[in-house]
């Protein structure tokens, strides 16, 4: 069985390769971050003796994302499982002050990029009459919140965009599902403050956050339900969130 993952060079996505590679799945890892990308490969290598395709690539480029996905090595051709997981946040500010190039950013990554890797993964799944697709999604999708503006417009098409994905692929067999996290732990915050550890952190206090893990676990039990079952559309938070705007948090 083969994986594709988006964005393995940290959080949801590293996780997620190690779950599946210790679950015996050759796995085809995605970032921009090589020397990440490629430690996480020798270290699934090494430690679950499973196939691992490290491809180093921007899903914003779409050239880029077409001559690689395009020109695969024939044994990796049958893919199982395509997780759009590259996403997330930069800026957190209200919508006349954030700043545009971000909005292009949040837009280009979590949308576009999932639209051009989704366009050149799908031939190879229609061919082979069977494939599901993974969209990561957010509560962001569901609420929108305070200074949440453009990355909670971006993962509300994300949403859209996997309900629609799974009506026009009936006909294929091919499975669409959304998964929608609340508050994690990986480097999201950083990320969205851009490198600001003391903001970041404040992200995460009061209350125990998903991990990492916890995304994995659920991404495998989704993909590895019989054919006939697809789970449509998760929304996953801590006990500690209720939605994308109330948590319990202590002071
Ligand atoms: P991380 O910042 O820890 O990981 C993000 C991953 O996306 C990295 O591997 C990064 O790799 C990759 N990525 C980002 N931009 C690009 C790009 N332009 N091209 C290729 N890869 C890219 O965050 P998370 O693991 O938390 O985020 C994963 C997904 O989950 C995102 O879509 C995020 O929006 C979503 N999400 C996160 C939540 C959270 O609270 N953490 C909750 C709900 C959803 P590299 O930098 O090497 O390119
Ligand atoms: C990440 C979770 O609540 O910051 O998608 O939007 S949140």
């Amino acid at each position: 069985m083969i994986i594709l993952i988006t964005g393995a060079t940290a959080g949801f996505g590293k996780a997620t390769a190690e779950k599946f590679a210790a679950n015996n799945w050759d796995c085809i890892i995605t970032g921009r971050r090589k020397e990440k990308l490629f430690q996480l490969a020798e270290k699934l290598i090494a430690t679950y003796k499973v196939k691992v395709l490290p491809l180093v690539f921007d899903v914003r480029n779409k050239e880029e994302v077409f001559s690689t996905l395009q020109n695969l090595p024939n044994e990796w051709k049958q893919i199982d499982v395509l997780y759009n997981n590259a996403g997330g946040a930069w800026g957190r500010d209200s919508f006349e002050n954030g700043l545009i190039e971000d909005y292009e950013t949040i837009l280009n990554t979590n949308v576009n990029g999932l639209l051009y890797v989704s366009k050149a993964i799908l031939p190879y799944m229609i061919a082979n009459k069977k494939g599901h697709i993974i969209n990561m999604g957010s509560v962001a999708a569901k609420n929108m919140y305070q200074y949440g503006n453009v990355y909670c417009a971006a993962k509300a098409a994300v949403d859209a965009l996997s309900h629609s994905m799974r009506i026009d692929l009936l006909p294929h067999k091919i499975k669409v599902t959304a998964i929608h996290p609340g508050a994690a732990n990986t480097e999201f915050a950083l990320v969205r403050f851009k490198g600001d550890e003391t903001k970041a952190a404040a992200t995460y206090k009061g209350f125990e956050p998903l991990h990492s893990n916890d995304i994995a676990d659920i991404i495998y039990y989704c993909a590895t339900l019989p054919y006939n079952v697809c789970i449509n559309d998760l929304v996953v938070t801590c006990t500690a969130q209720a939605d994308g705007i109330y948590f319990n948090k202590e002071a």
